[in-house]
C-alpha cells in the first residue's frame, strides 16, 4: 500500500498527486498541518523527511522523498500508464524539464506564495521570536525564512521571482509549439510537475504573466485543467486562496 505524506494547498504535494491520480494509483492520504501544528517539523516526521518538507511517499515500508523523484519513482515502479517517454532523448528532454523546473519556477513561486498567503500569520511577530520559532527550525528552509523575515520578502526579491515565473512560461510558450505538451505529442512527467505552479500563479490573481504573452500557456492549462486527474487533485480546499485571504501586495509587478 501506498503512503502519501501531503499537505493539500502544498504545490509538491499537489505534483504526486496528479501522477498518482494519473496512473489510478490507490493510497493513503496522511495530511499534515504545515501551519500552526507544523507536523512536518515533529520527531517522528523528520525520521522518515529530516528535510521537514512534504510530500514523502512511503511504499510498502520504503521511504521515497522529493517531489520529482517520487513522480519517476512512481512511474518507473508502476509503468501501467507510463508517464514518460520510451525513447531515451525525449526522456533526457524531460528531466531537464524537471530539473529546470525544481531550480527555477519551483523556488520562484515561493516567493509570492508566502508575501501574499502566509505573512499574515507572522503579524506583529518580532525579528527574534521569529527567528527562533518560525526560521530556526526548519532543517532545510532556515535561509529561505530568515530572508522573508515577519514583514515579508523586499520588493526586488517578489520581482526576480516573478520574472523567473514568467521565464518559465516564456520556454513554455517555444515548446509548445509543437504541443499538446510540453514533450509534443506526449503528455508527460514534465507537464505534471510545472501544473501546480501555474495553477498556484492563477490562484494569485497572476495568470496576467501570461495570458497576453503567451496564449499557448493558456491553452495548455486549459487542457491540463480538463484531466481527471487535475480535478481529483484540486478538490476543495486544496488552493491557497480558499483558506486565506490573499493579501493584494506586489499584484501589480505582475501586470507589468
Ligand atoms: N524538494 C522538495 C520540496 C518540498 C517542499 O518545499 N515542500 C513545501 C510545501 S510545497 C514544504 O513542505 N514546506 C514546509 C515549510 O515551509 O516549512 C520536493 O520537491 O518535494
Amino acid at each position: 500500500m501506498l503512503k502519501l505524506y501531503n499537505a493539500a494547498h502544498s504545490t509538491c504535494s499537489q505534483k504526486v498527486r496528479i501522477c498518482l491520480a494519473e496512473k489510478n494509483l490507490p493510497f493513503e492520504d496522511i495530511k499534515l498541518d504545515l501551519g500552526k501544528a507544523k507536523e512536518h517539523l515533529r520527531p517522528e516526521y523528520l525520521k522518515i523527511n529530516p528535510n521537514g518538507v512534504v510530500p514523502t511517499l512511503v511504499d510498502d515500508g520504503q521511504v521515497v522523498m522529493d517531489s520529482s523523484v517520487i513522480c519517476e519513482y512512481l512511474d518507473e515502479k508502476y509503468p501501467e500508464v507510463r508517464l514518460s517517454p520510451d525513447d531515451l532523448v525525449e526522456r533526457a528532454k524531460m528531466r531537464a524539464w524537471m530539473r529546470f523546473l525544481e531550480e527555477v519556477p519551483t523556488a520562484a513561486v515561493r516567493v509570492p506564495s508566502f508575501n501574499m498567503g502566509f505573512l499574515p500569520r507572522y503579524e506583529g511577530m518580532d525579528r527574534t521570536k521569529f527567528e527562533s520559532v518560525e526560521s530556526d527550525v526548519r532543517p532545510i528552509r532556515k535561509q529561505f525564512y530568515r530572508r522573508m523575515g515577519p514583514s515579508g520578502f523586499r520588493r526586488e526579491d517578489v520581482q526576480a521571482s516573478l520574472d523567473q515565473i514568467a521565464n518559465t512560461c516564456s520556454r513554455m510558450q517555444a515548446a509548445l509549439e509543437k504541443g499538446p505538451w510540453l514533450l509534443g505529442a506526449q503528455y508527460s512527467l514534465a507537464d505534471i510537475i510545472v501544473a501546480p505552479l501555474i495553477d498556484r500563479m492563477a490562484d494569485l490573481g497572476m495568470d496576467t504573466i501570461w495570458r497576453d504573452k503567451f496564449p499557448r500557456v493558456t491553452d495548455w492549462y486549459a487542457r491540463m485543467q480538463a484531466r481527471p486527474a487535475f480535478q481529483r487533485t484540486f478538490y476543495p480546499g486544496a488552493r491557497m486562496s480558499e483558506f486565506l485571504t490573499l493579501t493584494p501586495a506586489f499584484k501589480e509587478e505582475a501586470a507589468q
